[in-house]
C-alpha cells in the first residue's frame, strides 16, 4: 500500500519541493491550502484539502480522514520581525496549529510522524558559533519565540505520549521559489530586472549581516530522513559555512558583468538589530545519524536563482 503524507504549507516553497519528492517515492500526497489557486504543475498529482492550519477541528477530521503515516507542518509565518508588539498574529498561526495538530495525531492517529518545521531563530542571541543541538534556545524574534514554542510542545508529546516527532532546527534556505521578501530573492529579482533596463538600483539593509544559506530541496530531504530513522530526534540542519550578503550580491552582480558597487545601496530602514556572534549551525548529528551533508553552495544557489528571475523576465511571466 502507498505510504501517505500530509503537507501543510504545502504551496510554499519548502512544502512544494517536499511534495515533489515525496510524489517521486511514491507516496500519496495530501496538502492543506488556504484557498484554490494554482500553485504547482503537480496540482493534479495531490490531493489538496482547503482549510486554515488554525481550525482545530477541521485539522481534526482531515488527520481523522487521512491517517496519514508521515505529517509534516510546514504552514506558519516565515518572515522574521523584530517588533514584538502588535504581533499577537504570528503567535497565534505559529503555536496554535502545532497544539491542533498534536491533538488530533495523538487522538485519532497516534501511528503518524510528525515533523515540526523549527528554526535557527530559536537560538537568537547566541553565546557562541556554531551551534548544535545542544545550544540553549534564547529567541530574540516573535517568530522565533513561536517556533520556540511549538518545538517545546513537540518535545513534550513526544516525550510524554510517546509520539513520533522530529524538531528540525533549520537554517536559512534558499531557491528560485523564495517570496520576495527574503533577501536572496529580493536580489535575484531586482538584479534581473536592473539587467532587462526595469530597475536602476537594489536598496539592502546591512549588507555585512552574515547568514549560513543552504538549498531548500536538500533541506526537505532532511525532513523525510528525519521520519524516516527508528527513533523520532531533533536534529539541525545547516551548511556550517557563513557568507556575508555583501558576497552574494557581488558574486551575483558579476554573473551579468555588472560591478554591485554602482548599483547596491545600503538603508538603515532595513537593517535588523545587531547580532554579535553570528547564528551558523554545526550539522554533524544530522550527518552522522542521517547520512544528509549540505551539498550546493549559496553561490551556486544564487546563479540559480538570478537565471530563473532572468528568464522569467525575458518570457515576461508573472512573479
Ligand atoms: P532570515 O531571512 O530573516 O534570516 O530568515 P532573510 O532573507 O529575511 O534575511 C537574511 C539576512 O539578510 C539581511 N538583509 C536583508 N534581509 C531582507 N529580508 N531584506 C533586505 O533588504 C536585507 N538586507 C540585508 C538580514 O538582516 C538577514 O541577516 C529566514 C526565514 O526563512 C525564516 O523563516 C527561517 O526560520 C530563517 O531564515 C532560518
Amino acid at each position: 500500500m502507498k505510504k501517505k503524507a500530509f503537507i501543510t504549507g504545502i504551496s510554499g516553497q519548502d512544502g512544494s519541493f517536499l511534495a515533489e519528492q515525496l510524489l517521486n517515492k511514491g507516496y500519496e500526497v495530501h496538502g492543506l491550502v488556504r484557498n484554490e489557486t494554482n500553485f504547482s504543475f503537480i496540482q493534479d498529482q495531490l490531493h489538496l484539502h482547503i482549510g486554515n492550519a488554525q481550525d482545530g477541528n477541521h485539522i481534526s477530521q482531515l488527520i481523522n480522514l487521512i491517517k496519514p503515516d508521515e505529517c509534516y507542518h510546514l504552514a506558519s509565518t516565515s518572515f522574521v520581525s523584530y517588533a514584538l508588539d502588535a504581533e499577537l498574529s504570528i503567535v497565534e498561526n505559529n503555536f496554535n496549529s502545532t497544539y491542533h495538530l498534536l491533538a488530533a495525531i495523538k487522538d485519532h492517529s497516534p501511528h503518524t510522524k510528525l515533523y515540526f518545521a523549527g528554526s535557527s531563530e530559536m537560538f537568537g542571541d547566541v553565546a557562541n558559533a556554531p551551534q548544535n543541538e545542544s545550544t540553549s534556545l534564547n529567541p530574540r524574534s516573535i517568530y522565533g519565540i513561536s517556533k520556540m514554542a511549538g518545538a517545546m510542545l513537540c518535545r513534550n508529546y513526544r516525550k510524554q505520549h510517546g509520539l513520533f516527532i522530529c524538531n528540525g532546527i533549520l537554517y536559512n534556505h534558499e531557491s528560485y521559489r523564495r517570496p520576495m521578501e527574503f533577501v536572496t530573492r529580493k536580489i535575484a529579482h531586482t538584479l534581473a530586472q536592473i539587467a532587462c533596463g526595469q530597475a536602476h538600483e537594489l536598496v539592502l539593509g546591512n549588507l555585512d549581516a552574515k547568514r549560513d544559506w543552504g538549498y531548500a530541496p536538500e533541506y526537505v530531504d532532511a525532513m523525510w530522513r528525519m521520519l524516516n530513522q527508528d527513533e523520532p530526534d531533533d536534529y539541525v540542519i545547516a551548511t556550517g559555512q557563513l557568507h556575508t550578503v555583501r558576497s552574494v550580491v557581488k558574486h551575483a552582480f558579476e554573473l551579468v558583468n555588472l560591478d554591485y558597487q554602482h548599483y547596491v545601496k545600503s538603508n538603515e530602514a532595513y537593517y535588523r538589530q545587531d547580532q554579535a556572534i553570528p547564528l551558523q549551525g554545526d550539522p554533524s548529528k544530522a550527518k552522522q545519524q542521517l547520512g544528509w551533508q549540505a551539498k550546493k553552495d549559496i553561490f551556486s544557489i544564487i546563479e540559480e536563482m538570478v537565471e530563473f528571475d532572468l528568464q522569467r523576465l525575458k518570457n515576461k511571466e508573472a512573479v
